[in-house]
């Protein structure tokens, strides 16, 4: 069965259950649930983004009704904040209906991106547990008088286009996850034969980012390293700064034969695109997780980097004239920086020239850690930091001000729904004694715009009109609001920044133009 038809089968069993009132909170995973929403009026749907609300607003609202009702929720943290919830309606007997998306099966226990382990995650607060890929389960019992989980795993493409889905590439190689006492004997065999692979640098403790530098220092191929490695400002001839589009189009363009990845699990769209590719991968993370369900996984100290430098062929490479595009269009769109000054990207790379040296960043899912990634100056590096273990956008203004310190400055720079769904947070930052300072950014672009760059559909951005003035003045905190560029000393406490929406979708546009070729 298809995605879509999955969800047809989900929405008509809910139906048939009495169910008129669904609480949807959109994602990327949950995607068909939210294009069939939009087009069925069997219910009255809520949209929200705080999943801990909704499931709450869910519970009391088949209370009040005497129906049974549902919470629809993207995959990752997000079904854990439905708990409280199902707790409390399990000890009212209360029919609340959690659908979860996930990814699929074959991904369990491997940590890539937004991948979780969903099934039984409430235990015995719920009546049943039903796990449900490519066909709609045999009819099964519930008797409405108790919280039950539907977990329904969707694979790419998510509104079944037509993109590479994984059951039309032969993958040869599974993922081994055992680690091995070869490691450096696997590497030299991996990339024997290997003339351009490219190395793929992802969150790194700072205590292993020496040993990381000196292995990409003798690199010859392309580098591409994320904020999180804190190799980002490293200087390297092959080190990619046109952004994380370019590893993708060096593949298109068969300039890399191979992928090295090191450290924790990328943000790079690369990598999930690498899921569904049968292309050479290897990783080597001081965590256990592989992060795909393919490819060849170390699970590795990397202290033991500095003795795999031999493994790398003499012969390895990259294409020169490539090299030369990635600077062109590295160029091409800092001109468009300037010429869209308040545009969302350009505020992110004026504020990463504003803050300190040296200062702590720490970086909310969504946006902004891409933005950071692609526009954040590099002329003296940060400490960049980020909760990319399982990817949620809940809890970002708690683990970033866990980073406070007296020694160093703190920036978080999150999103406006990242904001409003951790505001509670802020009790961290009141009576702020350290004689450092701690700015939290919000960049209000008035809801979850990484959709509309992902499904261009309204139903998914949760759109409002709300500024953090008033909420940083509750919380007794400095507030400024920003909405383009200036000289003056960067205030601390909370900053709002206020893109123009227009010149943010202009300097996409075009900057879309520079890939087209
Ligand atoms: C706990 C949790 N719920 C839902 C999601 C899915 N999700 C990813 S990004 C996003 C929207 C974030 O909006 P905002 O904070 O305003 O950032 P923007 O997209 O505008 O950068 C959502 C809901 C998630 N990652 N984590």
């Amino acid at each position: 069965m298809s995605n879509m038809e999955l969800t047809q089968q989900a929405l008509q069993t809910l139906s048939s259950w009495g169910v008129q009132d669904v609480v949807l909170c959109p994602g990327g995973r949950n995607a068909p649930f939210v294009f069939a929403l939009a087009e069925t009026n069997l219910f009255r749907v809520h949209s929200a983004f705080d999943e801990r609300a909704a499931a709450f607003f869910a519970l009391g609202t088949a209370q009040a009704k005497n129906h049974p009702t549902a919470i629809i929720t993207t995959s990752g943290t997000a079904v854990a904040e439905v708990l409280p919830a199902v707790i409390e309606a399990h000890y009212t007997q209360t029919p609340l209906i959690v659908i979860s998306a996930d990814r699929p099966r074959r991904m369990r226990g491997t940590g890539a991106p937004q991948t979780i382990e969903q099934i039984n995650m409430f235990g015995s607060y719920v009546e049943k547990c039903v796990d449900i890929e490519e066909e709609w389960p045999a009819p099964f019992s519930w008797t409405k008088r108790a919280p039950l989980h539907l977990n329904i795993c969707f694979d790419e493409p998510l509104r079944d286009g037509n993109s590479l889905a994984l059951s039309e590439v032969k993958i040869e190689e599974r993922m081994k996850l055992e680690p091995s006492p070869n490691l450096a004997l696997e590497l030299t065999q991996f990339l024997k034969d290997k003339n351009h692979p490219l190395l793929l640098v992802s969150g790194l403790k700072s205590e292993d980012v020496g040993a990381v530098k000196e292995f990409a220092s003798r690199w010859p191929g392309f580098i591409y390293a994320e904020s999180t490695s804190g190799l980002r400002e490293f200087s390297h001839s092959g080190m990619i700064l046109s952004g994380d589009r370019f590893p993708g189009y060096l593949l298109k363009h068969k300039k890399i034969d191979a992928v090295l990845r090191i450290g924790g699990v990328p943000t790079a769209r690369l990598w999930r695109d690498l899921e569904n590719l049968d292309f050479p991968t290897f990783s080597i993370s001081s965590l256990p997780f592989a992060g795909l369900s393919r490819g060849r996984f170390f699970h590795a100290e990397m202290s033991e980097l500095i003795t795999l430098s031999d493994c790398i062929p003499a012969n390895a490479g990259r294409d020169r004239f490539f090299e030369a595009l990635d600077q062109e269009i590295h160029r091409s769109w800092r001109e468009l920086l300037t010429a869209f000054p308040q545009s969302e990207p350009a505020l992110v790379q004026w504020l990463s020239s504003q803050i300190e040296p040296s200062t702590t960043v720490y970086v909310g899912n969504s946006l902004p850690i891409r933005e950071w990634d692609l526009v954040a100056q590099r002329e003296h590096p940060f400490h960049v930091r980020a909760n990319r273990g399982a990817n949620g956008i809940d809890g970002q203004i708690a683990t970033g001000l866990g980073y406070r310190s007296d020694s160093e400055g703190l920036c978080i720079l999150i999103g406006d729904l990242t904001a409003i769904y951790d505001s509670n947070a802020l009790w961290f930052l009141k009576n702020q004694t350290s004689s450092t300072p701690v700015r939290v950014v919000v960049m209000n672009n008035s809801g979850g715009r990484i959709f509309e760059r992902l499904f261009q559909h309204p139903l998914f951005y949760n759109e409002h009109n709300l500024h953090f003035k008033s909420w940083a003045e509750s919380w007794q905190c400095g507030y400024t609001a920003i909405s383009q560029p200036t000289n003056g000393v960067l205030p601390i406490g909370v900053i709002e920044l206020i893109p123009n929406l227009e010149q943010t979708a202009s300097f996409w546009k075009k900057y879309d133009q520079l890939w087209a070729r």
